[in-house]
């Protein structure tokens, strides 16, 4: 299995609408196992294809409390079941260190296949229903901070900005590191 690099805010390839899955093949399983790798990685809750610049209507989800019980949404169609809107606080590996409230429907149907390519026919409530929906967001190359006042959107352009500095930053001295211990 692999990490995968996952596509930092505003990388206009998060941009990109995915095209459907025609057939769950071996190379569609080897990506679905990199993603939950990945997503434990960095300790999400969700992860959609398109954030790992494969642009394919594939998602990968644990919303359980042991990281143990991985979800695969193929080809998902969501519907909302309710009009009324509630706010939730969301995060994105995207958009790293930023939080912010979106108010989304809070009772979906969802449709999609699994990675055997069985037919998931669900009704979700809850986080599951605000974190499918934010994935589902992503295929569709939206991000959750499109959704919040221009303003937070540049604060969120500039932080993300720093993480990675500061995240490069650590890269460069755990390399420097490794090496000094190798010449020891
Ligand atoms: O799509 C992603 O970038 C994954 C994202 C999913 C998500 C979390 C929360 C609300 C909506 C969607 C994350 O996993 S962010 C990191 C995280 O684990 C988290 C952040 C805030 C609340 C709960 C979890
Ligand atoms: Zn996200």
């Amino acid at each position: 299995m692999a990490l995968l690099p996952i596509l930092s805010y505003p990388d206009p390839r998060l941009r990109t609408i995915a095209a459907p899955v025609k057939e769950v093949n071996a190379e569609i399983k080897t990506l679905i196992s990199n993603m939950i790798e990945t997503m434990y990685d960095a300790d999400g809750i969700g992860l959609a294809a398109s954030q790992v610049d494969r642009h394919i209507q594939l998602i990968v989800m644990d919303l359980s409390e042991n990281k143990d019980k991985p979800v695969v949404f193929i080809n998902p169609k969501v519907t909302p079941l309710v009009e009324e809107k509630q706010p939730y606080e969301e995060g994105c590996l995207s958009v790293p260190d930023v939080y912010d409230k979106v108010e989304r429907p809070n009772k979906v149907r969802i449709e999609a296949l699994d990675a055997e390519g069985n037919a998931i026919d669900e009704i979700a409530e809850g986080l599951l229903a605000v974190c499918i929906q934010h994935e589902m967001d992503h295929l569709n190359g939206v991000i959750f901070v499109d959704y919040l006042s221009r303003l937070k959107q540049t604060r969120a352009r500039d932080k993300v900005k720093k993480v990675l500095k500061i995240r490069e930053k650590q890269n460069d001295k755990s390399v420097a590191s490794q090496s000094e211990t190798i010449n020891v």
